[in-house]
């Protein structure tokens, strides 16, 4: 165990590192676990100062106690995150920041826009919501800002990129009707390459006396380090390598107002309020104010880490537990999704030369680091702008090479037309990996990945992979890369389950268990079922465990729990054995009225006739509707996406 004086030590050392060249803040400011009070006292450190309830309050606090408070928030940040898990790294990084903003501008009649969303725990904090109660927890605070929570919580998408056009709609929609004030885009360096946020600075720039702030907090990364030409120009910018007024802020006809040590309270006070100036002036170009923070502030195995300054993490141990033995194990084989399709695309690359994967600022998240530990120049990190991933693949098709998109489900949806129309129109060869696809839970409403399903099903052609297990993952990737055109593979959050093998597959189709009394001797055609399961993805394991259940009630009932391994377009065998079902339920983990399911009633439907009519139908999914953060396990029972919800639309229509 590293003593405290030995932890504060690397915390300095690591500062230094992570640090940009602007003037770091006095590290000795900053609360650390596991520093014993007089310690702290004797590094100068100062008392901490409670939380105040409200910004008015934390306005009447006087410039020397703001380090006291920096302390204390960023103790219960560590405190909270510890037990519930969260976006640890960001929210350190922006204590000094968030307390600047609340006492220079006046929330909510003032609205502060956090881009993404992720990193305004601290805002939580300082606007009534002190201990994040329940943060990320079913009927808890959300872990991003939720207009249900408070009236100073105003975008709640957590998508990145958007927050300067949300700030200068409403400022212009305030100035249309006379109201005056400011209205502030906090954004990340990171979601400033997302091609949304570069379009609407080109456009606040035209609008000259705009009351629109942005407030750029710089801390040079994504998850990784945050890359490109934009990135460099910010480099430059904070290491004051360009004259005066050479910056692309400035050059764009904004106010650029920089680069400030975002961990000294003094000067972001000074900066914010030199920006409300310029937001007053009806003949200055709006202001950009370029902060630089270090993301992980304070605390050591954040700003350590290389991977993601902690980004985003589990429940863990504040004290830090011992180093592991030098004779322990070797780490497990690959037990999460993600995981296994580490692998599977880094052995696809091996394999063929061509193929050529894309991530939008998350390489580490979606599973390419193995690759790009190997063959770092076939990885290719494009920033957080998935229309451009997915129109660089068709262009990479084009020229020759197989691109692989990797991302996360519900990123797909800012792409779907790159998607619809560069790639499927053109069919250029690309496959789309798409991880925590279905219900993902504690980031709620805009994290579910509940409508890639359904998107695919609106392309003509495209090709949809949905592994039921990590076994069929490491399939359905080779498979998708061999399929012309534009195939997808999506799979869901978190660890594989068990594999679930088949026991029988007959032109492409898995069957995955026959219930009835001809189910032990599996006839060469097991004949027409009473019910056909069509298992769709990851909720396999679910629908074998409810046609059990019912089967045990009912020994007689014929019930067929098929995956057709390919979703889409409808495998002709699995239209087939629909047909001669009596009934057929489909299941899966997305929206219910759009997708797989919905394709084959539409199919079966107009494919009856008076001497043969439709099957009855059901469809087991997630409803047209947002739901709000709670454990998967949680929204899947109450979709009716467990066994138990399973086996009573099974009983239903036996
Ligand atoms: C459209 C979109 N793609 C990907 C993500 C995933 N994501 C969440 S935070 C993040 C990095 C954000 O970096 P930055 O804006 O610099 O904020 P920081 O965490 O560094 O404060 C990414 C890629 C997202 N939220 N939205
Ligand atoms: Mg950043």
């Amino acid at each position: 165990m590293t003593s405290t004086r030995e932890h504060i030590a690397a915390v300095r050392g690591e500062a230094a590192v992570a640090r940009s060249s602007t003037r770091p803040a006095d590290p000795a400011s900053f609360a650390f676990p596991g520093v014993l009070p007089q310690d702290a006292a004797a590094l100068g450190a100062p008392a901490e100062v409670e939380i105040p309830a409200n910004p008015e309050q934390l306005r009447t606090l006087h410039l020397d106690q703001l380090p006291g408070l920096a302390r204390t928030l960023r103790r219960r940040l560590l405190e909270i995150t510890s037990e519930h898990g969260g976006h640890l790294g960001p929210n350190l990084g922006v204590v000094e920041l968030t307390i600047a903003l609340h006492r220079e501008f006046r929330s909510p009649q003032e609205p502060i826009i956090f881009d993404t969303g992720h990193q305004a725990y601290v805002h939580k904090m300082l606007t009534g919501r002190p201990d994040l109660d329940g943060l990320r927890r079913e009927g808890g605070t959300s872990g991003y800002p939720d207009r249900r929570e408070s009236a100073h919580d105003v975008v709640e998408n957590s998508h990145a990129s958007g927050s300067i056009a949300w700030a200068h709609g409403i400022d212009r929609a305030r100035r249309r009707i006379g109201q005056r004030g400011v209205t502030v885009a906090v954004i990340g360096d990171g979601a400033l390459t997302g091609g949304v946020s570069l379009e609407a600075l080109h456009e606040l720039a035209a609008d000259v006396g705009s009351g629109a702030v942005v407030v750029l907090n710089d801390n040079t990364r994504s998850y990784a380090p945050t890359i490109g030409g934009l990135a460099a120009h910010l480099q430059q910018l904070r290491g004051g390598e360009l004259p005066a007024g050479a910056d692309l802020f400035t050059a764009l006809g904004l106010t650029y107002l920089g680069p400030v040590d975002g961990h000294d309270h003094a000067a972001l006070a000074d900066v914010l309020a030199r920006a409300r100036s310029v937001a007053e002036d009806p003949a200055a170009g709006a202001a950009v104010v370029h902060v630089v923070t270090r993301k992980g502030a304070g605390f050591d195995r954040a700003e350590a880490d290389a991977l993601d300054h902690w980004h985003a993490t589990g429940p863990f141990e504040i004290t830090p537990p011992a180093p592991p033995a030098a004779e322990d194990p070797a780490p497990p084989a690959a037990t999460t999704w993600t995981a296994r399709l580490g692998e599977a695309v880094l052995e696809a690359a091996r394999a063929d030369e061509r193929v050529i994967a894309i991530s939008a600022a998350m390489v580490d998240p979606v599973g390419l680091t193995p690759m790009q530990r190997k063959m770092p120049d076939r990885v290719l990190d494009v920033g957080i702008a998935e229309q451009l991933a997915l129109g660089t693949a068709a262009g990479l098709s084009r020229g020759g090479a197989k691109p692989l998109v990797a991302l996360y489900s519900t990123f797909l949806n800012r792409a779907f037309d790159q998607m619809l129309l560069d790639v499927a129109l053109h069919h250029e060869d690309v496959t789309i990996t798409l991880d925590r696809a279905g219900i993902t839970g504690d980031d709620g409403p805009s994290h579910h990945g509940m409508w890639d399903l359904a998107l695919a099903a609106q392309v003509p052609g495209a090709t949809v992979f949905a592994p039921r297990d990590g076994d069929q993952l490491a399939r359905a990737v080779p498979a998708a890369l061999a399929t012309p055109g534009l195939s997808l593979v999506r799979f869901p959050k978190g660890k594989a389950p068990a594999a679930l093998p088949a026991i029988e597959t007959r032109e492409g189709i898995d069957t995955l268990l026959r219930t009835g009394p001809e189910a032990a001797d599996a006839p060469a055609d097991p004949g027409a079922p009473d019910i056909l399961v069509v298992s769709i993805g990851a909720l396999g394991h679910a629908a074998v465990a409810a046609a059990r259940e019912v089967a045990r009630e009912h020994p007689e009932a014929r019930i067929h729990v098929i995956d057709p391994v390919q979703a889409l377009p409808l495998p002709t065998p699995l239209l087939k054995a629909a047909v001669r079902a009596r009934a057929v339920v489909t299941t899966e983990d997305g929206v219910v009225e759009r997708g797989i399911g919905a394709a084959l009633v539409h199919e079966l439907t107009t494919r009856a006739t008076r001497e043969h009519p439709a099957p009855l139908l059901r469809t087991i999914g997630v409803p047209q509707s947002f739901p709000r953060h709670a454990k998967r396990e949680a929204i899947l029972e109450r979709c009716g996406m467990d066994a138990a919800g399973i086996a009573r639309t099974l009983r239903e229509v036996l």
